[in-house]
Parts: structure tokens; C-alpha cells; sequence
């Protein structure tokens, strides 16, 4: 009887949601804050995800999981660039749906990680994640 939910936490806990990855521009290309490479976990404090949602993470949530006008105008983590800015998408005109988005552009920073880490803008979330 329980196994189906069993076999469905197993899958959420190996696969985590990268699918979520899907659904913002350049979920899979996300810079990291703390040193080159990606941050895989976009909406979580953890960088592989997992634990924590960060406030992008809160604000996706939020949302129901999908990338809007609302969520990209919006500055979730509070450093002055807006999600969209963040992530590429600065006209805020990117469908997941889209085979071709002409406006999309390299993400530049991290949307729910604020930065530059360790500045007095930023000192709200000392001690949430560690680098
Ligand atoms: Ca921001």
C-alpha cells in the first residue's frame, strides 16, 4: 500500500527537482556566488539543492512553479537587480515553451543569492549558506 509513495520519495530524494530547472531561463546554467561553476540547487541556500529555499526559491514556490512578468520583474534577493536581470531574461520575455527565445541572454548573477556576499546590502542572509 505504501510502497507507490515510497518509490515517489525515493525519486524525489535521488532526483531532487531539477525539473524545476526547466521552468526559468537558464535553470541549468546559473552562476555560483562562491566560485565558478553552476548553482544547481537555483531555489535552495544548498547549492546542489535540497533544505532551505532561498527567497527565489519562496518566491518560485510561490508562484506555482512558473516564470512570469511578476517573478522576473521582481528582486527577490533584494541586491537591486531584478530575477529576470539576473537570469538572462531582462526583457522578461522567455517562455519555457519556446524553442527559440532571441532575447535570451547568459545569466549573470545568482536571483535568490544576494550579492555581492559579505556586503552590508546582503548581511540579511549571513549564516543561511556557507561557501
Ligand atoms: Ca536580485
Amino acid at each position: 500500500m505504501l510502497k507507490p509513495f515510497l518509490l515517489f520519495g525515493l525519486f524525489c530524494a535521488v532526483f531532487g527537482r531539477s525539473n524545476f530547472r526547466n521552468n526559468i531561463p537558464n535553470g541549468y546554467a546559473v552562476p555560483n556566488p562562491c566560485r565558478s561553476g553552476y548553482w544547481n540547487g537555483v531555489g535552495h541556500y544548498n547549492s546542489k539543492g535540497g533544505g532551505t529555499l532561498n527567497p527565489f526559491g519562496s518566491d518560485f514556490e510561490k508562484n506555482y512553479n512558473r516564470w512570469t512578468i511578476a517573478l522576473c520583474t521582481a528582486d527577490s534577493d533584494g541586491d537591486g537587480k531584478t530575477n529576470g536581470e539576473e537570469l538572462g531574461d531582462p526583457f522578461c520575455d522567455w517562455f519555457a515553451s519556446k524553442t527559440v527565445n532571441a532575447n535570451l541572454r547568459a545569466a549573470t548573477s545568482h536571483p535568490g543569492i544576494c550579492e555581492p556576499i559579505g556586503s552590508p546590502l546582503c548581511a540579511a542572509q549571513e549564516g543561511k549558506f556557507s561557501c
